[in-house]
């Protein structure tokens, strides 16, 4: 094969650079997968599914596979049409070894791909490559099964070759990696339910697809998962505990200068707002110009259409944004070649010229919807008009709040043990169940840093209400008050007076059910403070084991087990299990929870906004089937609720 006399000739310094290329990966990782912990592992994953996902988009793959294998090394296979092989011009290598070896390589192979994927991470298989103990590649085309091996971060073991036949119309890509052990020193053992969340998520976003995943290391463990309906589907799955008001799943799919603008929504009965915004796959929980768009219109043509409906009269009664949005179940993904983001976390959409395509791609088929569907556009403009109503009146009781939390500075402070730092950045606050493990957190805590606020009754489940009323219970109000935020229209992150927001419950039922309802409160009201990781749980220990003058504390039976077997084996302890927060004296208190040199937090963080809108919405909402369901299913999830 003159493919590699070529690459023979031409091994000198490109080759060289090269392999400098990808040690500068294996020096610093982080810089191009973000971390090397479990999440930087699963980062491999979807770089090169990713690529999988453009040849999808190129409209060449149907069927994407991901194996968990035995050895905790992953396969992905498409069927595709398969990476060139031919020499490429640049490296005067093949293809394949140009993907693999060359740093950014990425997209700039090939002609005419449509790459949208990745974007916001896509580094490359150069990377994953760089990362592994070994890869292996075989691409199936032209009757043949073409082979490359490369290890010890990115080595070719030999040039690209043919190794066999295969069925003449067969093409695709396999590609099978083992993460380097000496780059993820954290954990090498991938975890299934990662990679299902995303996975579904990438069939949702991309309708048609097939994406099946397997777990070679435990019999029958396997999903495959493939939505003709694409974003409405995932609309429907969203809206199943929540009571949809109208039948109909609104449909949007438009094309406009290369930008594919896709739209499903539909409203339900909650009070909330569940939208949900994509570029190229990624999502963009800041938002950014398709979303802006999208809302900018959305609350146009409701209005135009309340008005032309005679349903509005006076102009001082427009809709809102907010009232528009109430009770909506919203997915926006657009597919975008040259994507900008911006913000903090770079997960903001910045193309000005974005805004204007979403808005008209939306508003012509949502008013055309309105339009072939009366009945269902009176329901939606009806919630969006009792929305409205509310709104007035939550304006009226927020006043009311303002006003009685002037008069009633004395209750209110007689509440909140506030902390003497007036320094929001070495600050917390404690929520803790109870009178009287708040009396004891009082007691034991720092007064200069820890402000202590007891709770007494069970707090308010707002999945089921509406701001107003959130408002009218005095719990509700007394956090906000202490959070110094504001809520609604008036939140303001920068006003908020502690930089960590602690959640004190016993370890039983009762008390995750108070931690579920508080985070249900902070997750649909303060989202921002849960994003902006401001909210922890307390850990409180089960056991206390004593032996001569040592006091160990342990979390859990793995714990205990695993201390008692690290004592020497004549040791004559004691061990006890601890009873609730409300039985611990402030001194025990203070060490076993709030001391921050000895204390446990457990910060509660949001990976995946998608999955805690649903954990809520089935936790928390009106069904109470899918609530038992998930509990018993999930019964340590909801003791851990990591969301
Ligand atoms: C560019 C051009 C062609 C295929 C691909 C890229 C391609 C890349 C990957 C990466 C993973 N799976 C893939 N499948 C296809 C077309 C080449 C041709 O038509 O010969």
């Amino acid at each position: 094969m003159d493919i590699e006399e070529k690459v023979e000739t031409k091994y000198d310094s490109s080759a060289i650079q090269v392999l400098e290329g990808l040690e500068a990966v294996r020096k610093r990782p982080g810089m191009y997968i973000g971390s090397t912990s479990s999440r930087g592992l699963h980062h491999l994953v979807w770089e090169i599914v990713d690529n999988a996902i453009d040849e999808a988009l190129a409209g060449y793959c149907k069927h994407i596979e991901v194996t968990i294998n035995k050895d905790n090394s992953v396969t992905v296979k498409d069927d595709g049409r398969g990476i060139p092989v031919d020499v490429h011009p640049k490296t005067g290598k093949s293809t394949v070894e140009t993907v693999y070896t060359v740093l950014h390589a990425g997209g700039k192979f090939g002609g005419g791909g449509y790459k949208v994927s990745g974007g916001l991470h896509g580094v490359g298989a150069s990377v994953v490559n760089a990362l592994s103990d070994w890869v292996e590649v075989k691409v199936y085309k032209n009757g043949n099964v073409y082979y490359q091996r490369y290890s010890s971060g990115g080595h070719p073991d030999d040039d690209l070759k043919i190794i066999g036949q295969c069925d003449a119309n067969r093409t695709g890509t396999t590609v099978q990696f083992k993460p380097d052990d000496q780059i993820f020193t954290e954990t090498t053992v991938f975890d299934y339910d990662i990679l299902k969340t995303r996975l579904k998520e990438l069939a949702f976003l991309n309708k048609g697809l097939r994406i099946s995943l397997y777990d070679d290391r435990e019999a029958d463990k396997k999903d495959s998962f493939c939505y003709e309906g694409g974003l409405v589907e995932y609309v429907e799955m969203l809206n199943k505990n929540k009571n949809p008001i109208h039948d109909t799943i609104v449909d949007i799919d438009g094309e406009d200068n290369d930008i594919r603008v896709e739209v499903a929504l539909q409203y339900n009965e909650t009070y909330n707002s569940s939208i949900y915004s994509f570029v190229n796959n990624i999502t963009t929980p800041e938002g950014g110009t398709h979303e802006d768009g999208v809302r900018r219109a959305l609350t146009r043509i409701l209005n135009k259409y309340a008005i032309g409906a005679g349903l509005l009269k006076d102009k001082d009664d427009s809709l809102t944004g907010d009232d528009v949005r109430e009770g909506i179940t919203m997915i926006i993904s657009i597919k975008h070649p040259n994507p900008q983001f911006e913000g903090q976390t770079k997960t903001k959409l910045g193309n000005s010229e974005v805004r204007g395509i979403t808005d008209k791609i939306f508003s012509e088929a949502f008013e055309r919807f309105l339009m072939e569907n009366p009945a269902q556009a009176k329901v939606i403009v009806e919630k969006s008009m009792t929305a409205s109503r509310a709104r007035v009146a939550a304006k009226k009781a927020r006043e009311l709040t303002r006003r009685k939390g002037d008069l009633d500075i004395t209750n209110f402070y007689g509440k909140l043990s506030d902390c003497k730092s007036k320094d929001a950045s070495v600050s917390e606050i404690f929520l803790v169940e109870g009178d009287s493990a708040g009396g004891s957190a009082i007691k034991g805590r720092d007064s200069m840093t820890q402000a202590i606020l007891p709770l007494r009754g069970k707090i308010l489940n707002v999945e089921k209400a509406r701001l107003d009323r959130a408002l009218s219970n005095e719990e509700i109000r007394t956090i906000i008050t202490a959070f110094g935020t504001g809520i609604g229209e008036e939140f303001d992150l920068s006003k908020l007076r502690y930089n960590k927001i602690i959640i004190m419950t016993d370890a039983d039922v009762d008390g995750s059910h108070i931690r579920v309802l508080l985070l249900t409160l902070f997750y649909r009201f303060f989202r921002p403070i849960v994003e902006a990781g401001h909210v922890y749980a307390a850990q409180p220990p089960l056991f206390v084991i004593k032996h001569g003058k040592t006091i160990k504390y342990v979390l859990n039976e793995q714990e205990r087990d695993e201390y008692l077997a690290s004592l020497s084996p004549n040791t004559k302890y004691d061990i006890m299990r601890m009873k609730g927060l409300g039985e611990m004296d402030a001194e025990e208190l203070n060490e076993t929870t709030m001391d921050i040199n000895k204390r446990i937090l457990r910060q509660i963080t949001v990976d995946d906004a998608i999955s805690a809108d649903e954990v809520f919405s089935k936790l928390m909402g009106e069904e109470v089937e899918p609530r038992r369901e998930f509990i018993e299913t999930n019964a340590t999830y909801v003791e851990n609720l990591d969301i």
